[in-house]
Parts: C-alpha cells; sequence; structure tokens
C-alpha cells in the first residue's frame, strides 16, 4: 500500500489549526532574543533520519517474540514501510539496510522502489555476530578480534562484501557494530582482541571509497557480559584515529552505563571532527531500544543542545548520519517510530530555541542560576506547534500518529500480508 499526496492534504484540510496562534506567541516570544521561529520551521522540515530495515517488524528478546500482523517480509515490502512513514512525516527519507538480513536480490528493482518513494540508503550494517549458514568459520569467540585468523579474514571480507553491495546502491557509509567480547575473566587477552580489531578494522577502511565513511559503535555490554572489545568512545575514537580521517565514532544513545553523560561525550567527539553518526533510542537500563524520548526526554534535549551547538560552531565535524535504532515487543513498529521521529524533532526543535547569546554571557558571568534557567526555558517550551507546521509546509500529515490510524494502515497492511509474515532479523 502507498499513502498518496491528495490523502495527506485532505487530512490535513480536516485538522484543527488552533497551531498557528500557538506560532505567532512563540514568533513573539523568540524573535525579542534574535531567535527566528521560521528559521527553525525550516529546519525542522528539512531534518531527516534513516530507519533501519530491522524496526519495521515486532522486535524479540531472548525470551521470545510476539509477531505483529502485517509485517513485512521483504526488504520490498520494508522499504514500501518507510515510504509510508516518510509520507506521514516527511522526515524519515532514508534506509540503513543490515547485510544479510536485507541482500537485494535485484538490485535495480530495489533501486526503484526506493526512488518511488524518495528513500536514499543511508549507511549499511555489516554483521559478524550472528553465524550465517554458508559460512565456514564461526563467530562463536568473536570476529574482528578473533583469534583465529580465518575468522578474522573472514569477518573482513564480509565487511568489504558490504561495501561492494553498498556501492551498487548508491549507499556512501560502512556502520561496524561488534558484539567481540568475552562472558569471562581470562577468556581473552585485552591487548591482542584489541590489536586484532584495530588491524581488521584498517584492512576493511582500505576498501572504502574516497567518498564514504566508515563508522564505528561502541557498547559497554551485551551479548558479552564481561568485557566488550570495542567498550566506550574513548576506544571507537582511538580506532577510528588509527584507520584514518574517513573512520569515525557512532553514538548510540543505549550504549551506555547508567548515567554517562552522553551530551559531554558529544561535545568532545564534535570538538575533534569524529562524530560520524547517531543512532536515537532510549533507555532505563542498558540497551533496551525504547522508543526515542520515552524515557529520557530531558536527557535527549540536553544532548541535542549540544549536537545543535557543534552544527552550528564545529566546521570540522562533517554532517551527521542519523538513524532510529530502536525495536521491541509490544507496540505497533510504525506507530512506534512515528512516536520516535516526533522526540527527536521536538528535541531538535527545543534545542534550537535556546538563547545561546545569553547563555555564553551567563556563562563568562558564572551565574550558574541564569544558565540552569535558559536551557530550562527552552526545554519547557510546547514545540509541537512549530512541527506542525514544518509538516505543513513539506506536505506531511499535520498529526502524522492520528493520519496512520485514520487511515487504517495496519489493518491495510493485514489484509494485504496476512498476520503473521515476518522478515529476517532481530
Ligand atoms: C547493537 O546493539 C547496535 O545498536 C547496532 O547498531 C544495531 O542495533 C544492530 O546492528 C542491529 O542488529
Ligand atoms: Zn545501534
Ligand atoms: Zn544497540
Ligand atoms: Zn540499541
Amino acid at each position: 500500500m502507498k499513502l498518496t499526496t491528495n490523502q495527506i492534504f485532505d487530512f490535513n484540510k480536516h485538522e484543527d489549526d488552533s497551531y498557528e496562534s500557538e506560532i505567532d506567541y512563540l514568533n513573539n516570544k523568540f524573535s525579542k532574543k534574535g531567535i527566528s521561529v521560521d528559521e527553525i520551521i525550516k529546519k525542522l522540515g528539512s531534518f531527516n533520519v534513516a530507519i533501519p530495515s530491522w524496526a519495521l517488524g515486532a522486535g524479540g528478546t531472548r525470551f521470545g517474540r510476539f509477531s505483529y500482523g502485517g509485517e513485512p517480509s521483504s526488504l520490498e515490502q520494508k522499504l514500501d514501510d518507510i515510504g509510508i512513514l516518510n509520507s506521514l512525516t516527511k522526515t524519515a527519507g532514508a534506509v540503513s539496510l543490515h547485510i544479510p538480513w536485507d541482500i537485494p536480490s535485484d538490485v535495480n528493482a530495489i533501486k526503484e522502489k526506493a526512488e518511488s518513494h524518495r528513500i536514499l540508503f543511508d549507511a549499511m550494517n555489516s554483521n559478524t555476530f550472528q553465524d550465517q549458514p554458508h559460512l565456514e568459520h564461526t563467530y562463536k569467540f568473536g570476529s574482528l578480534n578473533s583469534v583465529h585468523k580465518n575468522a578474522r579474514e573472514q569477518a573482513v571480507e564480509h565487511n568489504k562484501e558490504v561495501i561492494r553491495i553498498g556501492k551498487e546502491l548508491g549507499s556512501k557509509s560502512l556502520t561496524v557494530w561488534l558484539a567481540d567480547g568475552a562472558n569471562f575473566p581470562g577468556q581473552l587477552n585485552f591487548q591482542t582482541a584489541l590489536q586484532n580489531t584495530e588491524d581488521s578494522l584498517k584492512k576493511i577502511y582500505s576498501d572504502l571509497p574516497e567518498d564514504w565513511r566508515m563508522f564505528i559503535e561502541y557498547k559497554p555490554y551485551e551479548p558479552n557480559f564481561y568485557s566488550t572489545t570495542i567498550q566506550d568512545w574513548g576506544t571507537s575514537f582511538m580506532l577510528a584515529n588509527a584507520c584514518g580521517e574517513k573512520a569515525m565514532t557512532l553514538v548510540d544513545l543505549g550504549h551506555h552505563l547508567p548515567n554517562t553523560n552522553i551530551e559531554q561525550i558529544v561535545a568532545t567527539l564534535m570538538l575533534k571532527g569524529k562524530l560520524g553518526g547517531f543512532h536515537f533510542n532510549d533507555s532505563k537500563y542498558g540497551d533496551d531500544d525504547l522508543t526515542v524520548g520515552s524515557i529520557k526526554p530531558y536527557s535527549l534535549f540536553l544532548i541535542f543542545n549540544e549536537l545543535v551547538y557543534g552544527m552550528e560552531n564545529n566546521s570540522q565535524n562533517p554532517d551527521l548520519a542519523w538513524m532510529i535504532d530502536a525495536s521491541h515487543n509490544t507496540k505497533d513498529p510504525l506507530e512506534d517510530l512515528i512516536q520516535s521521529l516526533e522526540a527527536i524533532l521536538i528535541a531538535y526543535a527545543q534545542a534550537l530555541l535556546v538563547d545561546r547569546k545569553a547563555l555564553y554571557e551567563a556563562q563568562q558571568e558564572s551565574d550558574v542560576v541564569k544558565c540552569q534557567e535558559l536551557l530550562q526555558d527552552a526545554y519547557r517550551t510546547d514545540v509541537r506547534s512549530l512541527l506542525k507546521a514544518a509538516r505543513k509546509e513539506t506536505n506531511a500529515a499535520i498529526n502524522p500518529l492520528e493520519a496512520y490510524r485514520s487511515f487504517k494502515v495496519r489493518k491495510q497492511l493485514i489484509e494485504e500480508r496476512g498476520t503473521s509474515s515476518r522478515a529476517s532479523g532481530l
């Protein structure tokens, strides 16, 4: 199924337009501080977040999975789902593929399908955390860090293959997330594991096209519970530096121990021009992959505050690759993604409302109270009217979740695909 511009247009006609008076109010309030609400609306309208192919089906846990009717069972259907999301929000114009889950059988057909939905191919994800039936060497005890030369070589080859597929599709980046680590002390020699990882990453990097980037993800634990070889941003940063300019660190919000100051990590990496990509989600305990903004919206705002500062001040840091990395067991995956996109734009809009000039002055005067007030004034502003205006301007649905429900999208998908279809993936 596909949503047409006419359908969205019709939906918008019947939507309440009282948000426009809220915008007048915000205009009044913020123009006095030299902040242009129109500019913010434009920025929101052009913000794009990649949707990972694995977030379109219901996620699972190691205790099982409850499937959701109408889930996509092929790459084509995944692209159709993102097409729906993009028609509703105009913020989801990219897909992030995972190989081998998404190996295209017919590259041209897939490219055409993506084009018909105006979807670009964002970062390609490699997978050396699972064994595949045709593979000779197991990743049970590691991949790029393995003590077994054969397993390392096989993993390097796989990443090169992912680059080759990505080149055909028009992607420009590779994300490497490694599960490599140890469950028990003594299992791994830390130094050898790290050295092997560095050497393997350099081999992959040597195959990276000139205009590509390689993103190195880190994570403190899971699936290995004693140690992970790339455990934190510092390790990722060090490896990216060892590889070269096109290698960068990727921050996944869920990949930090509780209470880690993620906004400070963002600032540090942007100052050094090494923040490459971002995986959005939320968490209470670990890599929970919950809906963005559902647990710690103030943290998300503080992170965006640093991202906005960096985008305005750090020309040494290239444009970031944004992706939602959330998936779980209970919600309609498309509704969940609509909520995540909403939360991302809210945090972004609030961060754009921070009175940076006043904040700078308050910082120079060490007026701690004022500094806090300035941040919280932006955070406590209801910016949903700005999102609505941005959507109206880009021909998205003013209220995407309501539109999704009123078009009965899930019901139609179930009619088309059945109640228990499902693609490979997590
Ligand atoms: C895993 O924890 C990482 O967040 C990855 O970015 C991603 O979720 C994974 O590659 C999907 O399987
Ligand atoms: Zn991730
Ligand atoms: Zn993760
Ligand atoms: Zn995650």
